[in-house]
Parts: structure tokens; sequence; C-alpha cells
């Protein structure tokens, strides 16, 4: 496996590269959060997508490393950041064999952000429900640890899984991020109106807070700003872009 060979020498090469896609508060406006997006710069390939290579680096044992570097990146700039807003958070997505196969990585994490002096809370971490279906006690103590190092945890494509909302009642979720197939033909009295409606009233009463992803038009903001969701995320705003050209939207937004 050519690629495999490639992703081995990725790391010590740099061709990993970390993109930030901001999240807005959507009643202010104000740029609240990233996401850490991973791309790969292959040298004869070009830019690799994530859904390549991610399954790849799961089978090769080599999601571990991958994971602690994409970790350390987000942790590094959002000690940057918070000289900027104080309570900005970056999240990190996790696959669920990458969840699975990780042992105790709280540990080290929590320990190199008390090495930056960093909160728990300035990064979270984004799973995907299928995690929680089965809640084995492994999983449970995985995620209880990442949350007694202080750090947040979100649902990711949430309502695209599948829909046992059980696991929500069982652990303490932060966020849920609605998928982008909810918002993409949002429209006033549409049945994903209604479910984004349905899914931010009952994240609000238990306590969740709501991230809708893939907003691409101002019709769409309006809509869910409007029904009282928190966050929005989506080209709109930004696409993913690098670490020096987020800066300047804070540059932008705070002068
Ligand atoms: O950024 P993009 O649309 O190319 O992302 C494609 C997929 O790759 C998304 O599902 C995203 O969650 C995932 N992804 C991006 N970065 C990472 C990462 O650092 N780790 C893991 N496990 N998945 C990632
Ligand atoms: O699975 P996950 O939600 O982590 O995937 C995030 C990916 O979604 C990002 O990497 C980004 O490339 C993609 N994305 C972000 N905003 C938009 C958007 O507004 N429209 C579309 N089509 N994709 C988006
Ligand atoms: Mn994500
Ligand atoms: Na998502």
């Amino acid at each position: 496996m050519r690629l495999a060979v490639d992703l081995r020498a990725a790391l010590a090469q740099q061709q990993f590269r970390v993109l930030y896609q901001p999240i807005v508060d959507l009643a202010t406006g104000d740029v609240h959060k990233a996401e850490a997006l991973l791309r790969w710069e292959h040298p004869t390939l070009g830019l690799v997508s994530p859904e390549k290579f991610i399954p790849l680096a799961e089978e090769t044992g080599m999601i571990g490393e991958i994971g602690h570097w994409v970790f350390r990146q987000a942790a590094n700039q959002v000690q940057h950041w918070r000289k900027f807003r104080e309570d900005f958070q970056i999240s990190v997505n996790k696959s669920p064999a990458q969840f699975m196969s990780e042992d105790r990585v709280h540990d080290t994490w929590f320990d190199y952000l008390r090495e930056l002096q960093l909160e728990g809370n300035s990064v979270v971490v984004e799973i995907t429900e299928g995690l929680l279906l089965d809640a084995s006690p492994a999983i449970t103590n995985k995620l209880l640890g990442f949350r007694d190092a202080g750090m947040q945890v979100a649902i990711d494509d949430f309502g695209t899984g599948y829909s046992s909302l059980a696991y929500l009642k069982k652990f303490d979720i932060d966020y849920l991020k609605i998928d982008r197939a909810f918002i993409r033909n949002l429209a006033p009295n549409s049945d994903d109106m209604a479910l984004c409606e349905a899914i931010i009233v009952m994240a609000h009463k238990l306590g969740i807070q709501v991230i809708a992803e893939g907003i691409e038009t101002e019709a769409q903001r309006d809509l869910l700003a409007a029904a009282g969701c928190d966050y929005g995320q989506g080209y709109l705003f930004s696409r993913p872009i690098a670490a020096e050209a987020f800066e300047q939207l804070f540059a932008s937004t705070t002068a």
C-alpha cells in the first residue's frame, strides 16, 4: 500500500496542516470557537481528504500519533487565541475507532493543557453518536476521563446516526452539532425546520448548547438564529482556513 507508506512519513516530513473553521455566536456574530480540521498535503497527489487517510491511519495504527499531533497544534493555537477571547475553544474530531483504540489519552492531554496553563474547557472533543450506542463501560470511562479533566464533549453530525436519544440523558454532553443535511434545504415551515426547532428545544431543556453545521446562506442563519440556535458554522462565515488567516477574524471583530 503506497499511500500507507507515505502516510508513515507524513508527520516527520511535516505534510500535515491543521485548518480552523470559525464557529460563530448566532446572536452576536462573534467568533466564539473553532473546529480543527486536518489536511494532508501529499508531495505528488496533492491534498488528500481526511475521509481517505483517517481510515488508513486507523488500520495502520498511526491514528494515535496523528491524533496527538492535531491536539497539540490545537492546544498551542487556543493558548494564543485566548489572548483575543478568554473563553475561546477549539474542537478536535475523534473517529469512533480512534476513540476506542486509545488508552487514557485524556491524562496526556490534561498534562499538556496544564503545561500551557490552559483550562480543560479550552478543548472540545467531537465524537459521533454511533460511539455512544452500546455505551460500554470502556467508552463511558473514557468519556468521563475527558470530562473529569475539564474538557467538553460535542456530538458531531447529530441526527444522522442511529437515533437512540437515551445517551443524551446518560452522558454529560455539552454541544449538539446539527448535521448539515438538515440545514441544506432549510426553509420556513419545512420538515427540516421542524426538526431543527425540536432539536434546539430538546437540547436546551437538557442543558446542551446547539451548533448548526453547513450554514451557507443568510436565510439559513436567520432561521436558525430565530429558532434560538446558539452557534453556527459554515461557508457563509468562512471555509476552514489557516491559523494566520483565522487571526484576522479577531482583528476585524475586536478592533
Ligand atoms: O474537513 P473535511 O470536510 O475535509 O473533513 C472531512 C471529515 O474528516 C469530517 O468528517 C471530519 O470530521 C474529519 N476530520 C477532519 N479532521 C480530522 C481529525 O483531525 N481527526 C479525525 N478523526 N477526523 C477528522
Ligand atoms: O464531519 P464533520 O462535521 O467534522 O465535517 C466538517 C467538514 O464539513 C469540514 O471539514 C468542512 O470541510 C465541511 N463544511 C464546513 N462548512 C461547510 C458548509 O457550509 N458546506 C459544506 N458543504 N461543507 C462544509
Ligand atoms: Mn466535526
Ligand atoms: Na459534522
